[in-house]
């Protein structure tokens, strides 16, 4: 019996979806590589934020009157969507923030100051985002905890023999990204939060590459934290999700103070709101929540299997096609091994005027060292330029993408 052909993607589809996509730059077509920076949003999430701004716009959890009440319902409601999409037991569970980076902050500086003690060890890896760096260090030089790093092999791979020698009774937190958003790698999260759990540390996860692109369940995965943003999937900027588990989220203060997140205020002091409002001070983004609860039932449309599995076809092009390239180097694992982008160096052609040279073409990159310092100074480069894909991505980008590099060589080389 002969297998039924699996339909290829109807990418031609999925980009009628995104109106942005539809322009020239610069003479030619836009090809939009930069989607771990942000992604592009469909029409489905500009229509309900519009919508909401025409019809219903009023302040969340005050009003008695019409428009306030379906704010509110709309709001309460994107907000069971969003954390049923990731797997969330209970909304409670599920904190708006404004993104990932709050969402790291958040629990650096509520649960870590109140749970971290001098010479306690917080368990990080060298391949993070420095908004998974930068938090931690704060909070280490105000509670006198200690910094450890996991490091990487020469495929990009966390070294996991690191941590049966830092992971130990010390260890309160083990914090890292699901995905790199400059080696793509894909960590193997429920192993570590596994090994975490055994030596009694809490597991945050940094999902911000890998909620947009790859199919989650915080219950399979067992980790304690997880943050996200709204604007990498498919979503608007200005919102994110921290989810927790729920016992950790009622044992931690509060992180801000203002309107919303308290039960009552006198002017002695203040008792606090239940969660998830706990967290939540001041007013919300409360168009932005409904339009990333818009995002999911796009992506969901699609489905995230979907979505992962096209990327990948997407991604084992672009690594053949870029590898024909002579002088170029790739950072980071096999095609097989990582999510969808490529970073690389091209020559000794710094990585800024690569990546200028192909906009002219219409070619968008990013350039830079991606807010991963210690990564790059471990790769040895001051900057790499990444391309990066979503379910909008087409093949034909990629060709150009080289097309464009291979003028860059004949140019600056
Ligand atoms: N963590 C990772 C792994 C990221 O890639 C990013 C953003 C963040 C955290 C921060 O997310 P934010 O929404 O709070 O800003 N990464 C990138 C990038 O790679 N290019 O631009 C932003």
């Amino acid at each position: 019996m002969t297998q039924p052909a699996i339909a290829p993607f109807a990418v031609e589809a999925a980009r009628a979806d995104f109106p942005l996509l539809h322009q020239q730059i610069n003479g030619y077509p836009l090809a939009y590589l930069d989607s771990a920076a942000t992604s592009q949003k469909p029409v489905a999430v500009l229509e309900v934020m519009d919508q909401y701004y025409r019809t219903i716009n009023a302040n969340v959890h005050r009003g008695v009157y019409t428009i306030s009440e379906a704010a509110t319902a709309a709001y309460e409601s994107a907000r069971r969507e969003i954390g049923r999409f990731i797997g969330a037991r209970s909304a409670k569970e599920v904190i708006i923030t404004h993104g990932t980076t709050e969402g790291i902050n958040l629990v650096a500086q509520s649960w870590g100051r109140a749970n971290l003690r001098p010479g306690d060890r917080i368990l990080l890896t060298v391949m993070e985002h420095h908004s998974n760096l930068v938090p931690w260090q704060l909070v280490a030089a105000q509670t006198g905890a200690v910094i450890d790093y996991i490091q990487i092999d020469g495929r990009g791979h966390l070294a996991l023999d690191d941590l049966d020698r830092l992971l130990n009774e010390r260890t309160k937190v083990v914090a890292l990204t699901a995905m790199s958003n400059v080696l793509g790698t894909i960590n193997p999260v429920r192993e570590i939060a596994e090994r975490a759990h055994a030596a009694g540390a809490v597991v945050l996860v940094d999902g911000a590459q890998s909620i947009p692109h790859l199919p989650t369940n915080v219950q399979e995965l067992g980790v304690d934290f997880l943050a996200f943003s709204g604007h990498k999937m498919c979503g608007p900027t200005g919102v994110g999700v921290l989810w927790g588990r729920r016992e950790l989220l009622e044992a931690m203060p509060p992180f801000m103070g203002g309107g919303d997140m308290i039960r009552r205020v006198t002017l002695e002091g203040s008792s606090w709101n239940d969660l998830p409002w706990k967290f939540e001070a001041g007013t919300p983004p409360i168009a932005e929540t409904i339009g990333m609860a818009a995002a999911v039932r796009y992506l969901q449309g699609i489905g995230m299997g979907t979505i992962h599995e096209r990327e990948s076809q997407l991604t084992t092009y672009a690594m053949d096609v870029l590898s024909r390239i002579e002088g170029l180097t790739i950072f980071g694992p096999p095609a097989s091994e990582r999510g969808g982008l490529v970073a690389f160096a091209l020559q000794d052609i710094h990585a800024h005027d690569v990546a200028a040279l192909l906009d002219r073409f219409g070619v968008a990159v990013r350039a830079g060292h991606h807010c991963t310092h210690p990564l790059h100074d471990l790769l040895g480069v001051p900057a790499t330029v990444r391309a990066s894909f979503y379910l909008y991505t087409t093949e034909e980008e990629i060709d150009r993408l080289a097309a464009g590099l291979l003028e860059c060589r004949r140019v600056f080389a």
